[in-house]
């Protein structure tokens, strides 16, 4: 099932917990932290991991448009399905 954009931005919000409109490396660790699937990573991986995705590197965290490719990484696979 497609996850709508409505349903990414709640899940952006969830995560920038202070509302800044940023995901900054506190609020992704812990959101991944208590993750059960993320429990066994470290915090050097979910650094990795966040390094990876914050792409434009002239902020200090992850914006939307940059989780929105996260998502599409994790949830759609398969693009041209
Ligand atoms: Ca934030």
């Amino acid at each position: 099932m497609a996850v709508t954009l409505e349903e990414r931005k709640k899940a952006f919000a969830a995560i920038d917990k202070d509302g800044s409109g940023i995901i900054s490396f506190n609020e992704w660790y812990n959101h991944f932290k208590d993750l059960p699937t993320a429990g066994e990573m470290t915090e050097d991986e979910l650094f990795s991991m966040f390094c990876a995705y914050d792409k434009t590197r002239s902020k200090v965290g992850i914006d939307l448009e940059e989780y929105i490719e996260l998502m599409k990484d994790v949830y759609d696979p398969h693009p041209k399905a």
